[in-house]
């Protein structure tokens, strides 16, 4: 299978090291959807990121769903079993993708927008959906077992790392580490595993 896009998006970055923790081969190819428009929407007219072209030739896209697919094909999840840590991770991962929603949606209108069309009640709306999504993480991190071994970590937590990894590459000036600091200190732990370090977001 073939991973489409880069690692400096958090979707592209969540389904790279879920499917090196569960054990599965995959060609990664740093295809961007901004600077590599055309041949990005050569594999996928809808040039999303990311895309996973299956060994069949099928495209799946959506981190979430291409991470369902991937836990398919390798037989296991890392996701919790039981019912109450299942739903504690369900609620981490809404936040931590929320934070990531956000943070691209600040990141569109810097980018994308010429000054004189950015909306600054827009921004203060998301920055401080963004904060809310990161207060929201950081008190339920606390309930998540330290990040130990690469063996047991799970989706909750490495979606989180991602997260705030990603927000701290692209909007520094938005979410200060000093203000989130047992968040900014359990995703430093969890970037040290290998599997982080070995899928860098840059
Ligand atoms: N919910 C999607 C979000 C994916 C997403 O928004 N990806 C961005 C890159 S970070 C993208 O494809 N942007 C190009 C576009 O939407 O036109 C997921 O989990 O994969």
């Amino acid at each position: 299978m073939q991973l489409i896009g880069m690692l400096d998006s958090p979707y592209v970055r969540r389904v790279a090291v879920s499917l090196r923790l569960l054990g599965l081969s995959f060609e990664h190819r740093s295809i961007s959807v901004f600077s590599t428009f055309e041949q990005f929407r050569e594999i996928n007219p809808v040039v999303k990121a990311p895309t996973l072209v299956c060994d069949d030739g099928t495209l799946l896209m959506d981190s979430t769903l291409i991470i369902d697919y991937a836990e398919t094909v390798a037989g296991r999840s890392l996701m919790p079993s039981g019912l109450a840590e299942r739903q504690h991770a369900l609620k981490v991962l809404g936040l931590a993708l929320a934070a990531c929603e956000k943070s691209v949606q600040i990141v569109y209108e810097r980018k994308l927008r010429p000054p004189e069309k950015q909306h600054a009640p827009w921004v203060d709306r998301v920055r401080g959906q963004l904060g809310a999504a990161y207060a929201g993480l950081q008190a339920e991190l606390r309930k998540l077992p330290a990040p130990g071994a690469e063996g047991t970590i799970g989706q909750a937590a490495l979606t989180s790392a991602v997260a705030w990894s990603f927000t701290q590459l692209v909007l520094p000036d938005v979410i200060a580490p000093a203000d989130y600091p047992s968040l900014a200190a359990f995703a430093a732990d969890v970037e040290k595993l290998p599997a982080f370090v070995a899928l860098p977001q840059v």
